[in-house]
């Protein structure tokens, strides 16, 4: 029998050298010293030897149990540094990771950012509404009736022109200032980014699907003052400090009186180049004071509050802070477009 485990204890370690690999050190793991393993089987078998030769095989299996498992760690060790230091199954520590995919944000996303935090700043905040709205939000609250002409200015995807509720895609966020009136007394100070969708042919300046951002204050004393402030400061912030705005008289049915703002441009600093069309000037927004039948409609008192709104293209200040020609090339997943912000 001792003799048995000294020929097992041989051909054990004479195995257990030639192993190079981790999975095959397992298989002589398990033929070895598993449940069904060969020592494990003597051990087992103890009990049925008479009481001498127990002892004496006793001792010598649990001695050979012990040095199996230091052998068994010893080459454990040796093929896992072999692993790193050379030899077949080598692991070049030094080559380069695996690159993870880095993703980022759209550059829409990125300017709403932008210009959300300019307004925050100034005591604005950041409301979202509905894309599907009703005629009456995104026309007749905002002072267009049916059939009024101005109503071709937008040019309406809609869901459905049931007389009862005629339902659109809305052509600006307005729609949502109006909800947020309805809700709130004066003061109110939000901005509203979102999408918006027109029924148009698409050009390098138009696109059917695009991003507006609108803003709001209305409350006692509000005045054209407060409106050139607020918008100068957000000039600034986006295109630089050293930017001078103009104001000239535009038309938007919703307020009274109507503006666009423009900025010099940054470009030529106002010398004229192609950018600006030779003119120095870049329009950036429109804005003006509230209309008092927008007021009255939401049930503010229009002789007791003002206030004034604007209104912006997110897709056109992008393009203008980095020279970006196509609106197309927002929406076009082209991935090397995108990569570029
Ligand atoms: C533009 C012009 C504008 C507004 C939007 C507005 C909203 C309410 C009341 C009054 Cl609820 N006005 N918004 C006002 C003036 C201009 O947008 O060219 N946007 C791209």
């Amino acid at each position: 029998m001792l003799n048995d485990l000294d020929k097992l204890k041989s051909q054990a370690i004479a195995e257990l050298q030639s192993i190079t690999d981790a999975n095959s050190i397992e298989d002589w793991r398990v033929a070895y010293l598993g449940r069904k393993g060969k020592l494990t089987q003597i051990l087992r078998g103890l009990s049925t030897l008479p009481i001498e030769e127990r002892k004496a095989v006793g001792a010598a299996a649990n001695d050979i149990k012990v040095l199996l498992d230091e052998e068994l760690n010893k080459r454990h060790r040796a093929i896992k540094e072999a692993s790193l230091d050379g030899g077949a199954q080598a692991i070049d520590v030094t080559l380069p990771g695996r690159t993870v995919p880095l993703g980022r944000l759209h550059p829409t996303t990125q300017i709403i950012r932008q210009i959300n935090d300019a307004f925050t700043s100034m005591g604005f905040e950041v409301v979202e509404g509905p894309e599907v709205e009703s005629d009456y939000y995104n026309f007749e609250a905002l002072n267009i009736p049916k059939d009024h002409p101005a109503r071709d200015m937008w040019d309406t995807i809609w869901i459905s022109r049931d007389e009862a509720s005629p339902t659109l895609l809305r052509t600006h966020t307005s729609p949502m200032q109006v909800r947020v009136m309805e809700k709130r007394q004066p003061p109110v100070r939000v901005v509203v980014p979102g999408r918006c969708y027109r029924y148009e042919a698409t050009d390098a300046t138009h696109e059917s699907i695009f991003f507006q951002i609108e803003g709001l204050a209305v409350d006692k004393g509000i005045t054209f003052a407060d409106l050139k402030g607020t918008l100068y400061e957000f000039a600034k912030r986006l295109f630089g400090a050293e930017r001078k705005v103009r104001f000239r008289c535009d038309y938007f049915p919703f307020v009274e009186p109507g503006v666009d703002m423009s900025i010099d441009c940054f470009v030529c600093g106002g010398k004229g180049c192609r950018l600006c069309s030779n003119t120095g000037w870049i329009e950036i927004l429109g804005a003006g004071m509230v209309h008092p039948n927008v007021l009255r409609g939401v049930g503010y008192d229009s002789d007791i509050y003002t206030g004034f709104a604007f209104g912006l293209g997110v897709e056109r200040i992008f393009m203008l802070k980095h020279g970006i020609d196509d609106i197309r090339l927002f929406y076009g997943d082209d991935l090397r477009f995108l990569k570029q912000f």
